[in-house]
C-alpha cells in the first residue's frame, strides 16, 4: 500500500514555492507520494515538479475538480471539449512526472448542482472518458473518478451508483475512487461500498467527517480500513483535509471550507500518516 498526503495540506497556490512547500512538507510527514492538485494544469510547470520529486524522492498522483467552463457532463459540446482539453494537459503533467494516477471530480462540475443530470450529461461525460481513458491508458496513467456527495455533482454520489456509470463509460482504464468524508454522507457504512466496488477501485481518500484531524470526527475508519485490507485493496490511499489556513479561490468556495479547523500543517500531516499506517496495522493483525 502506498500512503500519500494531498497538497492543499501544505499550500494553496502552486507556482514554484508552492510546488516546493507542498512537496518537502509532504516528504518531511513521512508519506511515500503527494497527491498534486492540478485545478488549473495550464499554470502548472511540470518541469519544476520533477525536480523537486526528484529531490526529495517522493513520487506524484494528480487530482482536480472541473469547473463548469470544463464541465465534461455538460450539454454544450464546446464546454465538453475544454474539459477534455484541461483533462488531457493533467494527464500529460502526471506522465511527465512519472506519476500514475489522475483522479477527482473529473467527470462533470465539483459544484452544486440544481437539477438531476439528464440522459445527455451522463452520456457526453462517459463518452469523454472513454475517449480521455484511451489517452491516459497511452502514457501509463490510469483515471479514477472520486464518488462526492450531492452538492458536489449530481452524477453520482454512492459506490453502487459510481458502479452503474462505469458501466456506461466501459473503459478498463476508467476506475473508482472512493473518499471517507463523502462515504460518511452518502453511504450506510464504510465496508459494504468497499466490496461493491471490488477490483473496480483504484484510489482512497482518507478525511474526516469535517475535513480536519482524523479520528476528531465520526467517520469509522475502522471499517474502512478491514474492508480494504480485507478486499486486498493495493492502490493509494491518500490523506485530504481543508481548513481555512489554507486557501485556494475556486476550492474554498465550491468545498464551503470556512472553518478554521488547523493551523500548522506540519502537526496534522504528521499526525495523519502515523493514524493512518497505525489504522491498517491494526486491521491487518485483526485479519491473521
Ligand atoms: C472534493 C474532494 C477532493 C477534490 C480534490 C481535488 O470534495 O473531496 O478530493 O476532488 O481535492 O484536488
Amino acid at each position: 500500500m502506498r500512503f500519500g498526503c494531498h497538497g492543499f495540506v501544505f499550500s494553496g497556490t502552486f507556482d514554484e514555492a508552492g510546488i516546493r512547500t507542498a512537496i518537502e512538507g509532504t516528504q518531511r510527514a513521512g508519506f511515500d507520494f503527494i497527491e498534486m492538485p492540478l485545478m488549473d494544469p495550464f499554470s502548472f510547470d511540470e518541469e519544476v515538479a520533477a525536480r523537486v520529486l526528484e529531490d526529495t524522492g517522493i513520487s506524484m498522483t494528480a487530482s482536480l475538480g472541473l469547473t463548469a467552463a470544463t464541465d465534461l457532463s455538460s450539454e454544450d459540446p464546446a464546454v465538453v471539449r475544454r474539459g477534455e482539453e484541461l483533462l488531457r494537459r493533467a494527464i500529460d503533467i502526471v506522465a511527465h512526472v512519472g506519476g500514475t494516477d489522475l483522479c477527482g471530480v473529473i467527470y462533470s462540475a465539483l459544484q452544486k448542482y440544481y437539477c438531476v443530470a439528464s440522459e445527455a450529461s451522463r452520456e457526453n461525460s462517459a463518452a469523454a472518458l472513454r475517449r480521455l481513458g484511451d489517452y491516459a491508458a497511452e502514457r501509463d496513467v490510469v483515471l479514477s473518478l472520486e464518488i462526492v456527495n450531492r452538492y458536489e455533482t449530481n452524477i453520482m454520489n454512492t459506490a453502487r451508483e459510481g458502479m452503474r456509470f462505469l458501466e456506461r463509460v466501459g473503459h478498463d482504464n476508467v476506475h473508482l475512487h472512493l473518499d471517507t468524508y463523502h462515504m460518511n454522507i452518502e453511504e450506510s457504512g464504510m465496508y459494504e461500498p468497499v466490496v461493491e466496488a471490488g477490483d473496480r477501485l483504484r484510489y482512497v481518500h482518507i478525511g474526516e467527517s469535517h475535513r480536519g484531524y482524523l479520528g476528531s470526527g465520526s467517520v469509522d475508519f475502522g471499517s474502512l480500513f478491514r474492508a480494504l485490507v480485507t478486499s486486498g485493496y493495493d492502490g493509494p490511499v491518500v490523506f485530504e483535509s481543508f481548513s481555512s489556513t489554507v486557501v485556494d479561490e475556486s476550492l474554498t468556495k465550491s468545498l464551503g471550507i470556512w472553518r478554521n479547523l488547523w493551523e500548522d500543517s506540519d502537526d496534522l500531516a504528521a499526525h495523519a500518516n502515523r493514524f493512518v499506517r497505525d489504522g491498517f496495522r491494526s486491521a491487518e493483525t485483526i485479519r491473521m
